[in-house]
């Protein structure tokens, strides 16, 4: 695609190579919190080593860390609180077109949070748990609920810290009130703050979106799907829904199987409808639907460029202002529909789940058919490949004996007696500074040679799949024992878990194999690692500090956002592991990341006295 057609329509492969990074910014040290500057403070240099204001460059990089973490954990926590306001409306039978799907996980998490259910019906239950996890966003004092899923000796460690987030929004809000001019000076205080905003994420405003979208989507399960810009039909009717919200996508994939529309799609002269997914929304659909995903981030510009694409439905979120530009060469219909999103030549379609929300699906996917006649020429590439998804927290206890029996014991008596080293999440975005893609494919390769699980999920995930990482044949270049425990089971050696809020779903998983028992007592102890090699929204920085407050480390390729303060990356680097058993690292290369992230469990596996794994 980019060898045809980026000639003519640039791309953000082509405007990469234009815009260089600026290096002070790209080191964190451009303070631009006031406007006496924006003062560009280095360390090296005495006569620039503080702003106008006396600011150092240790405060100016974790400030700019800290306004990252705090960003990212706003974006995955309003996902989150639209999500809790559609399941309490949904509840009251005020949502047309939403209710509850998966009871058993309903009842499940509402019995853990002390919410009697014996008796009630879906609907009160539903209430309940909505009402109390709504207040976690608002909440002035105290902690927020899911904090008490976390193991008890984590718990604890986050209370002697002080860095138990009291309400979600609270936190982001004073992670920027302290952020501004003139405030909190300290560095340290700065990234625990950060850290504190990061657990309000993790095991706050995602943890809440994952959850109450599995009981109202269904929770995953294992399936098997397509990816790849092959899976767009040359004579149906395509329509790619790429953004974070699964909400609106859900109700147009009941409305594309309708009767009326089929008809109107080949009274259009099309075949039928084909829907696809880029980035997030396509990993929730994909997840609970089986949906084909026609790309990750890097993807979406290209998608246009097939001339096949009648329209793409975006809402919040890694949606490049560019696609009206790309779409104009085409007649792809570039659809905004979050009041909070608009672009300016796209068209606005607003979604709301209270005001008709089936019949904004309806007119999206009408305008999509009537366009259909609208093509030009058409080049879809012809590659597209299997990939097995669907690996929720839910789905793994049950792969690992059944609902009677499941619960992660045979993964902890793989890794106890050495068959598996360990696990790690390979996460995060594409990013066209790097080899795209790629970087992701030879870290996960490298990895399940070595004998280690891989967990993915966001971009990271459908790179993954493209390179056929996520079907059970993908153990035939796994180490001996990761083979045999994937050969034992039929999985693949690596599991799709979701979107990037999902990565919640990580945090359980953890959790669940501390809970089994014989590795350690805390996320701290078990060989668990996480990486973002291609990382570049502010996300994926709020999902690493998670991580990290978590006890588990992360690396990160691509840069690193604070190498311009010493004593900021240090402590980032260092010091923070003696706090909260997590810390940071960077690496350049593929092969590298693998070898921090291999000594790392080995070091967790040494401290376990675990049988060394060759
Ligand atoms: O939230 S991995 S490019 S799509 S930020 Fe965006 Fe990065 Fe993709 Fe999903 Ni996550």
């Amino acid at each position: 695609m980019l060898e045809k057609v980026t000639e003519r329509i640039p791309s953000a492969f082509e405007r990469a190579k234009v815009m260089r990074p600026c290096s002070i910014g790209a080191a964190g040290i451009c303070c631009r919190f006031c406007f006496m500057g924006p003062c560009r403070v280095m360390e090296d240099r005495e006569e620039l080593s503080r702003g106008v204001c006396g600011a150092t460059a240790a405060s100016v990089a974790a400030k700019n860390f800290a306004r990252m973490v705090a960003a990212g954990a706003a974006a995955h926590s309003d996902h989150g609180r639209e999500v809790v306001l559609l399941f309490l409306a949904a509840a009251q039978g005020k949502a047309p077109g939403f209710s509850v799907k998966d009871n058993r996980k309903l009842r499940a998490l509402a019995q853990s949070m002390g919410i009697a259910t014996e008796g009630k019906e879906d609907e009160e239950i539903a209430i309940a748990l909505g009402e109390r996890l709504l207040q976690d966003f608002g909440q002035q004092e105290g902690e927020i609920t899911f904090i008490r899923r976390a193991p008890q000796k984590r718990q604890e460690l986050w209370r002697k810290m002080g860095i138990v987030p009291r309400g979600i929004d609270r936190e982001i809000v004073e992670m920027l009130h302290r952020t501004s001019i003139g405030v909190d000076q300290d560095p340290h205080n700065i990234l625990l703050h950060a850290a504190r905003t990061a657990l309000a994420d993790g095991w706050g405003g995602s943890m809440i979106a994952t959850e109450l979208q599995d009981i109202l989507f269904g929770t995953p399960e294992p399936l098997i799907a397509k990816v790849d810009l092959g899976v767009l039909k040359e004579d149906q009717v395509n329509i790619i829904v790429h953004g974070h919200e699964p909400l609106l996508p859900e109700l147009i994939i009941k409305v594309i199987e309708e009767p009326e529309m089929l008809a109107l799609a080949r009274e259009n002269g099309a075949m039928g409808i084909n829907l696809a997914g880029i980035c997030c929304t396509a990993n929730e659909i994909l997840m609970r639907h089986g949906i084909p995903i026609a790309g990750s981030f890097l993807h979406q510009e290209l998608a246009i460029m097939t001339g096949a694409v009648e329209a793409m439905v975006v809402d919040v979120q890694c949606v490049m202002p560019s696609l009206p530009t790309v779409a104009s060469c085409f007649h792809t219909e570039i659809i905004t529909t979050s009041d909070k999103a608009k672009i300016p030549g796209a068209v606005h379609i607003s979604f709301n789940h209270r005001e008709n929300p089936e019949e904004a699906a309806r007119e999206i996917v009408r305008r999509a058919i009537l366009n259909f006649r609208n093509r030009g020429e058409v080049n879809i590439p012809k590659h597209s490949v299997d990939l097995v998804a669907g690996f929720s927290h839910e789905a793994v206890v049950y792969i690992q004996g059944g609902r009677y029996r499941g619960g992660y014991r045979p993964l902890n008596d793989a890794i106890i007696d050495g068959r598996i080293r360990g696990v790690v999440g390979v996460v995060g975005c594409n990013n066209p500074r790097v080899d795209a893609w790629e970087v992701h494919v030879a870290l996960i390769k490298e990895l399940i040679a070595k004998d280690v699980l891989v967990l993915t999920t966001g971009c990271g995930a459908i790179s993954a799949a493209r390179a056929e990482l996520l079907v059970p044949e993908a153990a035939e270049i796994a180490g001996p024992g990761l083979r045999e425990v994937c050969e034992a089971v039929g999985m693949p050696p690596v599991l799709h878990m979701g979107a990037c809020v999902d990565n919640s779903r990580l945090l359980i998983a953890g959790t669940a194999m501390v809970r089994e028992g014989g590795l350690g007592e805390d996320l701290s102890d078990i060989p668990a690692a996480g990486c973002a090699p291609e990382w570049m929204s502010e996300k994926a920085v709020a999902i690493g500090h998670y991580f990290v407050a978590s006890g588990i480390p992360v690396v990160f390729g691509v840069g690193f956002p604070t190498t311009g303060s010493r004593e900021t990356t240090e402590f980032l680097f260092r010091d923070i592991e003696r706090l909260t058993k997590g810390k940071w690292a960077f690496a350049r290369e593929p092969e590298e990341m693998a070898k921090i992230l291999i000594s790392w469990l080995d070091e967790r596996r040494k401290a376990l006295k675990l049988k060394e794994v060759k």
